[in-house]
């Protein structure tokens, strides 16, 4: 299987950390996409992920799969070593999912927000539709204030 995703870059972290508890490292190719220079937004790129963004999991069958949850639900399915990533039960599930969810809107994207919308570090290249009143407001969702 493959990984299109960017070293160092947050949301292809996740799947990194994810491979790495399930001791799966060995069992994926990454191919890098050059996300600063807008690789992601060409049309050959979103024909292997449409939602423009990295990561993707590309399996030997063709199939496709986006979106950090999904594809740590995959790759815990898939290798047996390690801890569960997902949860042994529903009780388990619901949790690691009502989790997931605070972690990405509560942090994880809002501090992306933040840095896309109304910082130059990301943005304008990056961002192409910068709000810095938006972006500011995410910083406050972050730091819970
Ligand atoms: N919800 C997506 C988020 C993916 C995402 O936003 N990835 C960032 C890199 S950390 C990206 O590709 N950004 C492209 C952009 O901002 O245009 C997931 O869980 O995979």
């Amino acid at each position: 299987m493959k990984i299109y995703d960017v070293e160092g870059f947050p949301n292809p972290a996740r799947v990194r950390i994810a491979l790495a508890e399930k001791g799966a490292f060995e069992n994926v190719s990454f191919i890098p996409v050059d996300v600063m220079g807008g690789e992601h937004r060409t049309e050959a790129f979103k024909k292997i992920n449409p939602d423009a963004a990295v990561p993707c999991l590309e399996l030997d069958d063709g199939t496709r799969i986006s979106q950090c949850n999904a594809i740590i639900e995959y790759i815990d399915g898939e290798f047996e070593n390690g801890p569960s990533l997902t949860g042994e039960n529903h009780r388990e599930r619901a949790v690691i999912s009502m989790m997931n969810i605070r972690a990405e809107t509560g942090l994880l994207n809002a501090v992306g927000n933040y840095f896309h919308h109304a910082t130059p570090g990301l943005g304008p290249k990056l961002e192409v539709y910068q709000k810095k009143d938006w972006g500011l407001k995410q910083r406050d969702v972050a730091t819970n204030t």
